[in-house]
């Protein structure tokens, strides 16, 4: 494995890039979008022009073609300074983009892509529902096909479903129960439907706790036709479409841990520097010391576990137990460093005006959102044999 701990040029200048834009163009407004529970279209469309959508895909298809860890660190440097931005180009580019360019048939990759790589459009990934989560096998979602019009004809709803109710929102991919297996189990496959749609309801989801300036949404389809073209990959393909995207999306999920826990030690070094008790920053204490010390280990420690996943998965080595556990690790170490963040905050720590407050909340998804982390650890110990 060529893992190497020192990044390369090009890597360093995506990550100041990255951070630049993160420090000048979110940070200011991070906090207001946060208050009032807003997606901003406009700073969206700020990131595609960045170059945000589309990292990882070919730039036949209008893509910038980056590698995975590229856009993992991509994906860090947004969710340093801001959850919410973070998670609208993460699950863009690993639940919306990604399956479409790994299964899409040409005609599909030709349609969706170019829009969806320009910063035009948002696409989503329906597969969660609302008693269908962790048991991703049990949507209740199902596709009739219409023999006489060639359409499949959908019937369901989904849920908590990330940048589907925007006004960005071009299209989602949807998991529906299309038949029964040889084994008599639901099978399942998957539809590209573009929005809007007749028959389909986008409702955006209120009163989040975290990620309040990402769209989420609520899905209702009743009885929405789509061409029997906007199938996705192969009929009873769709469980393992969803799955393996879910292997990609854990690194993002990762990375959006890793760059919370590098926030809130940024904000908390800095904040422990200026900050004095008994005649001294608290920083020179060794309470805070310490914690700072413990902070900066698990960060480093989250690091390479992620970075490890990226470049196993760039070289096209199984990478998908250490995916789960990146996804796992990020998560914990995103929380244990806004919890002590905030500790050494204090009481400002607990007021919204300061950003460790938004990050102590925005950490709380990581262990929850696409697989939660017993989920995870259910995953793990399948690949020890468990
Ligand atoms: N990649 C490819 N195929 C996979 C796979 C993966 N990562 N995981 C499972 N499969 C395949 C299996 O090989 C099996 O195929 P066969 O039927 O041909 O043998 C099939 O899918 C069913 O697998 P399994 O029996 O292991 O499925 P389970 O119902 O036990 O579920 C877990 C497996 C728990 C891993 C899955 O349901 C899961 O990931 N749940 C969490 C979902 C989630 O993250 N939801 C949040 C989404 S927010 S975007």
């Amino acid at each position: 494995m060529t893992y190497s701990f020192e990044e390369t040029e090009e890597l360093s200048l995506l990550r100041e890039t990255v951070r630049a834009f993160a420090r000048k163009e979110i940070a200011p407004l991070a906090h207001q979008l946060d208050k009032e529970e807003c997606f901003s279209a406009d700073l969206t469309r700020k990131m595609g022009a960045l170059g945000l959508f589309g990292t990882i895909v070919s730039p036949e298809y209008g893509g910038q073609g980056m590698d995975y860890l590229s856009y993992i660190v991509a994906v860090e440097e947004l969710a340093r300074v801001d959850a919410s931005q973070a998670a609208t180009i993460a699950a863009h580019n690993s639940l919306g983009a990604g399956p479409l360019y790994y299964y899409g048939n040409e005609t599909q990759k030709q349609t969706y892509l170019p829009d969806l790589c320009h910063g035009e459009g948002l696409w989503a990934f329906g597969l969660t529902e609302p008693d269908a989560g962790s048991d991703a096998q049990a949507s209740k979602t199902m596709a009739t096909y219409d023999k006489t019009k060639d359409e499949w004809v959908i019937r369901g709803s989904k849920l908590w479903i990330t940048n589907s109710a925007s006004e960005l929102t071009r299209g989602i991919t949807v998991q529906a129960v299309t038949g029964a297996d040889d084994k008599g189990r639901p099978e399942l496959s998957c539809f590209l439907v573009q929005t809007p749609a007749a028959g389909l309801t986008q409702q955006v989801m209120k009163d989040k706790m975290m990620w309040r300036a990402s769209n989420t949404g609520e899905l209702v389809f009743e009885d929405v036709r789509v061409p029997s073209s906007a199938m996705l990959g192969k009929r009873g393909q769709g469980f393992k479409i969803m799955m393996e995207t879910l292997d990609n999306g854990r690194l993002s999920i990762a990375a959006m841990g890793l760059g919370l826990a590098k926030g809130a030690l940024d904000m908390a070094l800095e904040y422990a520097g200026q900050r004095k008790t008994f005649g001294q920053a608290i920083g020179k204490h060794q309470a805070i010391g310490f914690k700072l010390a413990e902070m900066a280990t698990r960060t480093e420690a989250a690091e390479n576990l992620l970075y490890k996943a990226c470049c196993l998965r760039q070289e096209q080595k199984p990478y998908q137990k250490y995916a789960a556990m990146a996804k796992l690790y990020c998560s914990e170490v995103a929380e244990y460093c806004a919890r002590e963040g905030q500790q050494i905050f204090g009481g400002y720590g607990l007021m919204k005006e300061f950003p460790i407050e938004r990050f102590y909340r925005d950490a709380a998804l990581l262990r929850i959102g696409e697989g939660t982390s017993e989920i995870q650890r259910m995953v793990i110990s399948r690949y020890l044999g468990c």
